[in-house]
């Protein structure tokens, strides 16, 4: 029922900042979808490929490495190893997981600056920078702090106030005072940085916001709407840093007056996508042109991104700016799936208020298919999710532990008992089998159009909603009942009911893993035949051979017990 044909498919997920490992919000909005997306792309028989990294420059880095009493390149080194793990322990099956200081996004994100400059978007201009005296340097972004102009937060941070969310430029701030020191021993400073002309590009960037109106999500577009109707500001991007990509002239050298100054984080991070592609094709000899080329193929891959909509504005016109001003045949993105915030309790997660769990720490005390099953399900989609323990235990207790787990178990355990654990032949067609055979003949191809759109919510639903269509099947098929009168008809039930476990298993896969691989090991499905085309229910309910030899897997999802959720409440906080 794809209405896709096979397809080259690019999919990107916001790259993390290098510092710290995740918060559960970070996942649910960006890398968690990505990758369920290319799960369920893969096994709808797509060339997906995946990519991801740790975003490694900008003051992020620098303060965070400082805190760890490291230097950056030694912290970036640990951290993105640290955040490889963490991706490993969620699942995320990135193809590529890179890192932005790679020497390829160094190349290429030198060559757009002077490919923009040649076309006339990058020009060199004297700013106002805050400089302080005790800590004898300029304060870029995060490294100034002081209250914002937009609501008065007193520790807006200089290039975003977390508090609105408003990007901010530092000489906004009000009582602004150096984030190292703490100093207010500040004053405004003359410093040369290039500009990207990103006013000169608005008009082509609103076509092509507008070309895209009706196949990218309301949030998408409304916020790249909003700031192209403010009208677009250039922005400076390079700034008085020692650690990021430096700014070379034509000739290879460091351009005349920008010695000690690197490009803005957010020039460089999204070019590390392409930067993270090209490591990929080295490491594994794939063709990275076929994704990033229009004039190389890429015109028929399929480009979807996945992030946090306080991302979207770069995805939306920076980027797109770099990307058109170079007058390359670079890819655009094609579809750009931005998520709201999951929250906490409805607050932000913060380490150091004890406000939330964060990857490392969630591993640790539930299973990763739990974690994916439940912010999944819970998709900030058309708004914040805020998560709680209530929610999170009750999503998996009813619908992991009751509606699938329990299925499972039960028809593998009935097999075994009565039906020496073999597929049994027999039983006529009665309305149950009618009922569950028209029920999937709708459900199914629902579920692909709603992974297909990137509806996660609608296809969490949608699968939960199978599942408990497989117990509604077991109610009325009723094999333990026919089997004292009626060996042949209980036959049909388990059989029938065996195909739904195995169907259930191959569909599981997108979202929980390992769960997914026990099911099919159970059901003694070969790893060639875990990919899915959909042909109509009825080959779905024959598609096992009769006397295949299966087996119960074991308990697949242990309930969560009030007691858990008490300490888990006391060691990260909960309500209030
Ligand atoms: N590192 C994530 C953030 O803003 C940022 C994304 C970059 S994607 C190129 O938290
Ligand atoms: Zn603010």
């Amino acid at each position: 029922m794809s209405n896709m044909k096979p397809n080259r498919i690019l999919v990107t997920s916001a790259l993390p900042y290098i510092n710290g490992v995740k918060h559960m919000g970070n996942l649910a909005g960006s890398m968690l979808p990505a990758d369920v997306y290319s799960r369920a792309m893969r096994l709808m028989g797509h060339e997906v490929l995946y990519i991801c990294a740790t975003d490694e420059h900008g003051t992020p880095a620098e303060l965070a490495a400082a805190e760890a009493g490291l230097s950056v390149s030694d912290y970036c080194d640990k951290m993105h190893n640290a955040q490889k793990a963490a991706g490993a322990d969620f699942k995320l099956s990135y193809d590529y997981f890179g890192r932005s200081s790679s020497d390829a996004t160094h190349r290429l994100t030198q060559d757009f600056a002077l490919d923009l400059e040649t076309n006339g978007f990058i020009e060199e201009r004297t700013s106002q920078q805050v400089y302080s005296i005790a800590d004898g340097r300029y304060l870029p972004d995060r490294y100034v702090e002081g209250t914002c102009p937009n609501c008065d937060f007193e520790a807006a941070r200089g290039d975003q106030c977390d508090n609105c969310g408003k990007l901010l430029d530092p000489i906004d701030l009000i009582n602004p005072y150096s984030a190292v020191s703490g100093s207010h021993d500040v004053e405004i400073r003359e410093t040369n940085h290039l500009y990207l002309k990103q006013s000169e590009m608005s008009g082509r960037l609103r076509d092509w916001v507008e070309s895209h109106r009706a196949d990218w999500p309301a949030l998408t577009t409304s916020i790249a709407m909003k700031w192209l109707d403010e009208g677009l500001r250039d922005r400076a991007i390079t700034r008085d840093l020692t650690w990021g990509v430096p700014v070379l002239g034509a000739d290879g050298n460091v351009r005349e007056g920008f010695e000690g100054k690197v490009f803005y984080v957010w020039f460089d991070a999204p070019i590390a996508y392409i930067g993270a592609t090209q490591d990929w094709a080295k490491a594994t000899g794939g063709d990275w042109e076929a994704y990033w080329r229009t004039d190389k193929g890429a015109n028929d891959t399929r480009y979807v991104q996945f992030m946090g909509k306080d991302n979207v504005a770069f995805h939306t016109l920076s980027f797109p700016t770099t990307i058109l001003g170079s007058a390359q045949p670079w890819k655009l993105v094609d579809e750009l799936k931005a998520f709201n915030w999951v929250t906490w309790y409805g607050g932000k997660f913060s380490t150091s208020q004890k406000r939330g769990v964060f990857m490392d720490q969630a591993i640790d005390i539930a299973p990763s298919d739990y974690w994916r099953w439940h912010l999944m399900a819970n998709a900030p989609e058309s708004s914040d999710a805020a998560f709680t323990w209530e929610d999170f235990q009750a999503n998996i207790n009813s619908d992991l532990a009751n509606v699938l787990g329990n299925f499972v178990n039960r028809i593998t355990s009935y097999c075994v008992k009565k039906f020496v654990g073999a597929v049994p032949d027999g039983g006529i067609i009665t309305d149950a089998e009618k009922w569950i055979e028209a029920e999937l003949d709708m459900r199914l191809p629902q579920l692909v159009k709603y992974y297909e759109a990137r509806e996660f919510r609608k296809a969490m639903a949608e699968t939960r909603a199978i599942w408990a269509a497989g117990n509604e099947y077991l109610t009325q098929a009723a094999p333990w009942t026919h089997y004292k009168t009626d060996v042949d008809q209980a036959a049909m039930g388990v059989r029938v009911g065996l195909n739904l476990v195995a169907l259930f298993g191959v569909l599981a896969q997108p979202i929980i893993p390992d769960a997914a691989k026990k099911i099919l090991d159970a059901m003694n499905i070969p790893e060639e035949n875990r990919t899915w085309t959909f042909r109509g229910a009825g080959a779905c309910l024959n598609a096992l051979p009769i006397g295949l030899n299966i087996s119960a897997p074991p308990v697949l999802f242990t309930k969560i017990e009030t007691d858990d959720i008490e300490a888990w409440t006391e060691r990260f906080g909960g309500e209030g």
